[in-house]
């Protein structure tokens, strides 16, 4: 069996992860502008060819792509290799606008499932482990993407797929599963209903893979104390293959990004300059191995920080900070930047679970940000007069935290849906208007 902890990549010189970016990169941008007639545009209008293009310090001549270019050139005007060399289709969620399809070679699948048998190993995983993937499979590249990586690390595989929360406990106690993967959302939801059921001790689970959405600090204690394990990050996006872009070590203080295949870049996303390194900005990603769907400089809106401190695990690769929110996330409220995480980082703070919903709405020509919280059984059977206290408790220390008032209001345990995907925490009433 094959070992998915590679040291000899993972681990590299600095010079080394350069010499691959420089090579694959310079291949990569001739790959793409020998068969994508839609980039090749963008590079012909900017007067840049390939000849120009020789190592990682040129990347700054190259034009970004965005989710609107990914868009307009739906379905196929992206794709640089022919169909039939495809094996795989996935899609973005596609809330807002039409969806994103990204293609998939076997040899991009190869590539994909070895991102993420690094994550898996990282957490600890060996074919020793029982893995549960209860992200979705299907279009969304959670369920297929951790269920690649798993194979390949020869854990027994458990393709659960989201919802029915009753048999994901069955299944988990009956089958013993020791690595739980889903979004960090599902995954505090878990951990209250094994409470509920009192089924703890009959859970085996040591450690937890969770991402596709973005989670505090606050809530990896939450979790990691709920189900007794330890808490993994694990980043990516459809665009740039899906999960397994970055993944967290044990130190748990950021993600190593697969620098052998995606060169990273913080970039300010008012201007597009380029931001030296631990700098807060957008995160542009170029994939640099792949064949059906390489994107260069792509623009993913998610707000981060890169770090080359060295880290104690030994792994090189350059770390990404937990993503803030996207900045198409951000919200403006009375031209404040509001990021939801914040809020989440307070309520975690204060003892409430995660369970939240943020109301922004206009009300006498002024912006009006509400926030729903969930209280815990035990809050809930205080008196009012305590529970109103609890209210103007939170409402000072959301003050204290994003600069503006936001009105609280405490609700019942469990009476904000729960997501068995990715939590939907926002309504912004003011685009109806
Ligand atoms: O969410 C891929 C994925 C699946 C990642 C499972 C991790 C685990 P998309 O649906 O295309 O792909 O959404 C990508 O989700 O641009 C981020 O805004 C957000 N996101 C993904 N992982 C994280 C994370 C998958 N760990 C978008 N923390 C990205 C914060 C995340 N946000």
């Amino acid at each position: 069996m094959p070992n998915y902890y590679q040291p000899e990549i993972e681990c590299a010189s600095h010079e080394q992860i350069r010499a691959w970016q420089d090579e694959r990169l310079v291949k990569t941008v001739r790959h793409v502008y020998q068969n994508v007639p839609y980039y090749r545009n963008l590079m012909d209008k900017r007067g840049v060819t390939p000849d120009d293009i020789h190592s990682v310090d040129d990347l700054c001549k190259l034009p970004f792509l965005t989710k609107d270019d990914l868009r307009d050139a739906y379905p196929y005007g992206l794709l640089a290799t022919p169909l039939q060399d495809c094996v795989r289709i996935q899609s973005t969620s596609g809330t807002t606008g039409r969806r994103v399809v990204a293609f998939y070679t076997q040899h991009d699948i190869d590539l994909w499932d070895d991102c993420c048998a690094r994550a898996i190993m990282a957490a600890g995983g060996t074919k020793d482990d029982v893995v549960h993937v209860c992200y979705g499979y299907g279009l969304f590249t959670g369920g297929p993407g951790l269920n690649g990586g798993s194979h390949k690390v020869g854990s027994l595989t458990l393709p659960m797929s989201s919802g029915n929360t009753e048999r994901q406990i069955q299944f988990m106690c009956d089958l013993g599963s020791t690595i739980l993967c889903c979004t960090p959302s599902y995954a505090a939801y878990l951990g209250e209903s094994i409470h509920e059921r009192g089924l703890q001790d009959k859970i085996k689970l040591k450690a937890g893979i969770f991402g596709a959405e973005a989670w505090s600090e606050e809530m990896r204690q939450d979790i990691q104390q709920k189900l007794g394990i330890k808490a993994y990050d694990i980043y990516g996006l459809t665009e740039i293959s899906g999960p397994g872009v970055s993944f967290e070590c044990s130190e748990q203080r950021g993600m190593h990004v697969n620098e052998d295949h995606f060169i990273a870049e913080i970039i300010d996303p008012n201007t597009g300059e380029v931001l030296p390194d631990g700098e807060k900005g957008e995160l542009v990603f170029t994939s640099i191995t792949k064949e059906a769907f390489p994107l260069i400089r792509y623009r993913t809106r998610d707000i981060c920080v890169l770090s080359r401190e060295k880290c104690s695990c030994g792994r090189t690769h350059v770390r990404m900070s937990k993503p803030m929110g996207r900045s198409d996330d951000m919200l403006i409220v009375k031209g404040v930047n509001v990021f939801p995480s914040q809020i989440e980082t307070v309520l975690l703070n204060k003892g409430y679970p995660a369970n939240y919903q943020i109301v922004v709405s206009r009300e006498h020509n002024s912006d009006k940000l509400e926030v729903l919280v969930e209280m815990t059984p035990e809050m809930f059977s205080d008196e009012l007069s305590k529970v109103s206290a609890r209210e103007d408790e939170l409402v000072g220390a959301l003050k204290a935290m994003l600069g503006i008032y936001a009105q609280v209001k405490l609700v019942a345990p469990k009476s904000i849906a729960r997501s068995e995907g990715k939590a939907v925490r926002i309504i912004d009433k003011r685009k109806l208007y």
